[in-house]
């Protein structure tokens, strides 16, 4: 059996940024170092690198567009490094396939390790290429090339890639892109990082690179569980009272999420699903516990904390959700937990989360293990009732915007049309909006690394482009600002999304823990606001999007004009372009997140 990338592929056809930037001529043959390291890129079927350039790569960005004609891949040029790699995720979130990013020598790496970090703790496949002045001390420009010159630039993302590499020609370079591009796509995916030396690029070729044939260098790795595991853990969940599926880090796949869908079913198993990750479960279904949260809502705990069986198919923090469920100590129920995720975890990122109980351990596929217990219990499909009701907003009256009002006019505005939620906020309420599809959302930014929304949604929209399905991102304020000239990319490349800024104006999030901290110490709560509200000037949201190509709408304060404000951001997306509109929304956080945000450091689990 094979990674889960070898399911039947129900992604939308392989989308096209328009072909705009297309090169005069491009000359025939390989000539230099760089021209085989293009090539290779082209043999591996990298669609896009998404880059802000660098004389550390010219000459690997002349072979680009001279020598492959800027066409398999195709740049993307972005305003910061840090929406590079962040586009590049959010093209892996709907595809689960790599892109390639460019990060210039030393410094534009620093820009881009941030949105390294999201897409590590996301678990999402990355090919970023960077590049080094000389390293040999002889060739170097004066000044400029010694200062973008480091001994070891792979150090500053080695904890947070899978493996990093700077080879000293042009046919280790090809190899070097052969082996990234196998691991970075190997389960548990994750980025991976090639640091070209740029007399390496500029060099004359000796002689051609004897042809290859990628395929061949790129084994599928066995990620099923044995027959006999499968059997075990079927046996063990049949006979429980009260299964309980954490569906967590699952594929895009239809395949699998049908499977979930039958194998629940047949069981009779509860399933509680993760806003940090994509859609793995239909929220509406009258199995699926309690609306899906960053944090386990009050239901999805009780359901868990009744359990006798617990399944985690690769639940991100299964110890945390366990302990929130059944409090200190072992969990009562019996944990079976299905994941790889422990060959990646090292000795600096603690993003492996606490150490679960877990009394049988399947080290595969999630999928791939979804597949085959569904097909090993043949259990008739019991009834479980009618799905749940979708969610019955407010009315949308002249009134303040809350954040359940933004779900309501957003619903009305899109109507029957397929929707992809690319990335929510922090004050999303899993209830709002029901997925029914693996590709309904993508999940979170992965590390918690505010900035990184803009080029999510980006790169999730040009994976989406021609699909039949409206990208739509619904993000904070500061999130926006931190990121805001990701717009520019989108608006370039003509690639449509629908942007909405539920602008609280404040980094809320650490209002409320300014409020607990007054409230711990019995300070003036009415101070939370200070160092946090972004008002005195307001930013003119909408003014940034048309800065940059983009149609902006708002600041819209009340809450009838949202469905009018929707439909005509919705009407320039339909044209290919990208809308953003500025919501001025009431802050509010769901009771389970605000709980969690309140549970202090230090405090007994
Ligand atoms: C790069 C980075 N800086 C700071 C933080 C701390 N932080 C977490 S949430 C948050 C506020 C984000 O603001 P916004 O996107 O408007 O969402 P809101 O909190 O208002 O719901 C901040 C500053 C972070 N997580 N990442
Ligand atoms: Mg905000």
């Amino acid at each position: 059996m094979t990674d889960s990338s070898d399911l039947p592929d129900h992604s939308p056809k392989r989308p096209t940024a328009t072909p705009i930037e297309r090169p005069v001529v491009a000359p025939p043959t390989a000539l230099f170092g760089s021209d085989a390291i293009a090539e290779a890129l082209r043999a591996l079927d990298i669609p896009y690198i998404a880059l802000n350039p660098g004389a550390s790569f010219r000459g690997f960005h002349d072979s680009l567009v001279n020598y492959l004609g800027n066409e398999q891949p195709q740049m993307l040029l972005c305003l910061h490094e840090e929406h590079a790699v962040a586009i590049a995720h959010g093209y892996a979130k709907v595809t689960g396939r790599p892109m390639a990013a460019a990060a210039h020598s030393n410094v534009g790496l620093m820009h881009a390790t941030m949105a390294v970090f999201n897409a590590w703790c996301d678990r999402m496949p990355l090919l970023l290429i960077g590049a080094t002045g000389p390293f040999d001390a002889a060739q170097r420009r004066p000044w400029i090339e010694w200062i973008h010159t480091a001994r070891d630039q792979g150090a500053m993302l080695r904890d947070y890639t899978k493996w990093d590499d700077q080879p000293a020609s042009a046919a280790a370079a090809r190899e070097s892109l052969l082996r990234a591009a196998w691991i970075t796509q190997t389960a548990p995916k994750g980025p991976v990082y090639i640091n070209l030396d740029v007399q390496l690029q500029e060099a004359p070729l000796p002689a051609p690179l004897p042809p290859i044939d990628p395929r061949r260098y790129m084994p599928p790795v066995a990620a099923a569980a044995s027959d006999r595991q499968v059997a075990e853990v079927a046996r063990l969940l049949s006979s429980a009272q009260r299964p309980v599926i954490l569906a967590g880090r699952v594929s895009r796949s239809e395949l699998a999420w049908n499977a979930r869908v039958r194998l629940a079913q047949a069981l009779g198993a509860r399933v509680v699903t993760d806003l940090k990750v994509g859609a793995a479960f239909p929220t509406n279904h009258p199995l699926h516990a309690g609306a899906p949260g960053i944090y386990a809502s009050p239901e999805a705990r009780d359901v868990i904390a009744a359990a006798d069986v617990i399944l985690s198919l690769d639940w991100v923090d299964l110890a945390g959700t366990l302990s929130a469920a059944f409090g200190p100590g072992d969990p009562r129920a019996r944990v079976i937990q299905v994941s790889q995720d422990h060959t990646l975890h090292n000795g600096w990122s603690m993003d492996y989360q606490g150490l679960p109980a877990v009394d049988l351990m399947l080290a595969a596929d999630p999928d791939e293990v979804a597949i085959a217990l569904a097909d090993a219990i043949a259990a008739p499909q019991r009834e479980h009732g009618a799905a749940r009701p979708a969610f019955h907003g407010p009315a949308l009256d002249g009134g303040a915007i809350t954040m359940a009002h933004l779900a309501t006019g957003l619903r009305g505005a899109v109507g029957s049309r397929d929707v992809s939620l690319v990335h929510l906020p922090l004050g999303w309420d899993g209830q709002f909006w029901d997925f029914k599809h693996p590709l309904d959302f993508l999940g979170s930014d992965g590390g918690g690394g505010v900035g990184g929304g803009p080029g999510i949604s980006v790169g999730a929209a040009l994976a989406l482009k021609g699909g039949g399905r409206t990208p739509v991102c619904i993000g904070g304020d500061g999130d926006f600002l931190m990121g805001a000239t990701a717009i520019w990319t989108a608006a370039h490349y003509r690639i449509p999304l629908l942007y909405i800024v539920a602008n609280n104006q404040s980094f809320f999030n650490d209002e409320v823990h300014q409020e607990r901290v007054a409230r711990m110490r019995g300070r003036p709560v009415e101070n939370k606001w200070i160092g946090q509200r972004i008002d005195d000037p307001a930013v003119d949201i909408a003014g940034i999007a048309r800065a940059q190509g983009a149609l902006g709408i708002g600041p819209v304060r009340s809450a009838d004009q949202l469905v009018d404000a929707f439909r005509q951001a919705l009407a320039h997306v339909d044209a290919g372009g990208i809308a953003v509109v500025d919501v001025i929304t009431q802050p509010g956080y769901t009771p389970a997140m605000v709980a969690a945000l309140n549970h202090s450091s230090g405090q007994k689990k």
